[in-house]
């Protein structure tokens, strides 16, 4: 999905199970390689973010999702990329680093900051690990 001037949406996933997040670990680039992120990935042209969001879940992790809400702000990954992320519920399926990242976790609000996220990603993590309790 272009927005506005040309920018590309990527999408981020907070997936909630039973009082946890999901985090998956990134393979590739190299920069990001080892880093920990809510998984997602860019929009195609003419795709809805909701449905984008859906479809990678399930390349990437092999997990049958639906997005809830989208949570608040957006980051500026550069001139044309820009992050949004939703609140997910798991449907079907156990996550499995299928593509694109090497390993999983599902973290409880204890331990979401245990690993090395992307820095863009943390006010999401943040804001969706305050609802956690309540699942
Ligand atoms: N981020 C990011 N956080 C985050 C995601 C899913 C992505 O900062 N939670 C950044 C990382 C990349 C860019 O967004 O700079 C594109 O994400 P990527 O590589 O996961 O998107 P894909 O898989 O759609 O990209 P292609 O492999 O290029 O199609």
């Amino acid at each position: 999905m272009t927005d506005g001037v040309e920018r590309t949406v990527v999408v981020a996933g907070a997936v909630c199970h039973e009082g946890r997040l999901l985090a998956a670990r990134r393979t590739a680039p190299a920069a990001l390689a080892g880093r920990w992120e809510l998984p997602g990935g860019k929009v195609e042209p003419g795709e809805s973010p909701e449905h984008a969001l859906t479809r990678e879940l399930r390349e990437e992790l092999g997990i049958e999702t639906e997005p809830l809400e989208r949570l608040p702000g957006e980051w500026q990954l550069n001139g044309r990329l820009v992050l949004r992320a939703w609140e997910v519920r798991l449907l079907k399926g156990e996550a499995q680093p299928l593509q694109d990242h090497d390993a999983v976790r599902w973290l409880t609000s204890e331990q979401a900051f245990d690993v090395d996220w992307l820095e863009q990603d943390i006010p999401f993590v943040r804001d969706v690990v305050a609802r956690l309790r309540s699942y």
